[in-house]
């Protein structure tokens, strides 16, 4: 699907108080700022439109704009984030989206789901179950997937504790390659796909972002990076340090359609 425009916003001056498990230390805001800026900028180089939303003062985790919806080709879903200091970030999305999608659906108490979650293969939906998306979620989001014309399934990954979401480990790269890491490698309902593996010191490269002709991936993954030249792709290598330091990757920065 040709991509034509993204939604991100910018990290705010409480960036480093919002929710991690790293053990990297505490992101350099000036940092995170240049980081996000050269984000913006391959996007466009890709040929998106970039609409940049002001930092949302109340919520230092608001950067990591894809877990508040889950676009299709004709509706926005407004999430409700299973990170309970998150769930006001989906009150500031509304509008934004609004001006694109005429059609807003959104997941309701008790479901909880974030957009990290969710793994878009061709027009299948690929739904994990996690810390932070419940099986009502899941439910209520393959719902209205199916009047969208997507199928949908559930994966869970619970019990994985590595992965904050199902996107920490499996990206989607069209043409029917998926980049894949650890555990999910053996997943039966990845069979039917050309698995990239990856490795487990290049993990954090799992969450990596075809854009148009592009890949995006995180600087300091060599492995994958030739993996993918031999595939052919063209690779656009960001620095992500002060965002890894917040458990975020690339595609968490921005909602893509
Ligand atoms: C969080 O823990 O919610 C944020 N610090 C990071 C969210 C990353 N989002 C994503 O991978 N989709």
């Amino acid at each position: 699907m040709l991509l034509q425009n993204a939604i991100v916003r910018k990290p705010g001056p409480d960036f480093a108080d919002g929710l991690t498990t790293s053990k990297l230390g505490p992101p350099i805001l000036k940092k995170a700022l240049e980081q996000h800026a050269r984000y913006c900028a391959a996007l466009e180089s890709c040929g998106l439109t970039v609409t940049v939303l002001d930092p949302d003062l109340q919520h230092p985790d608001s950067t990591f704009i894809e877990d508040t919806a889950v676009l299709t080709r004709s509706s926005a879903i407004l999430t409700r984030p299973g990170a309970e200091s998150r769930q006001g970030e989906v009150l500031g999305i509304r509008e934004p989206l609004a001006r694109f999608f005429s059609t807003l659906h959104e997941i309701r108490p008790p479901g909880t789901l974030e957009g990290g979650d969710i793994c878009e293969v061709e027009n299948h939906f690929f739904i994990g179950i996690s810390q932070r998306t419940n099986e009502e979620g899941g439910r209520q989001l393959a719902n209205f997937l199916a009047r969208d014309g997507y199928t949908s399934s559930f994966l869970d990954v619970r019990g994985m504790k590595s992965l904050l979401h199902l996107k920490s480990g499996v990206a989607y790269l069209g043409e029917n390659n998926l980049v894949v890491c650890g555990e999910l490698l053996g997943r039966p309902q990845f069979r039917s796909y050309n698995l990239i593996p990856v490795s487990a010191e290049e993990s954090y490269a799992a969450n990596c972002l075809r854009i148009n002709a592009h890949v995006l991936i995180p600087t300091n993954s060599p492995m994958l990076d030739a993996c993918l030249k031999r595939l052919g792709c063209a690779i656009v290598p960001l620095d992500m340090s002060e965002f890894q330091k917040m458990d975020g990757g690339l595609s968490c920065l921005s909602l893509r359609f």
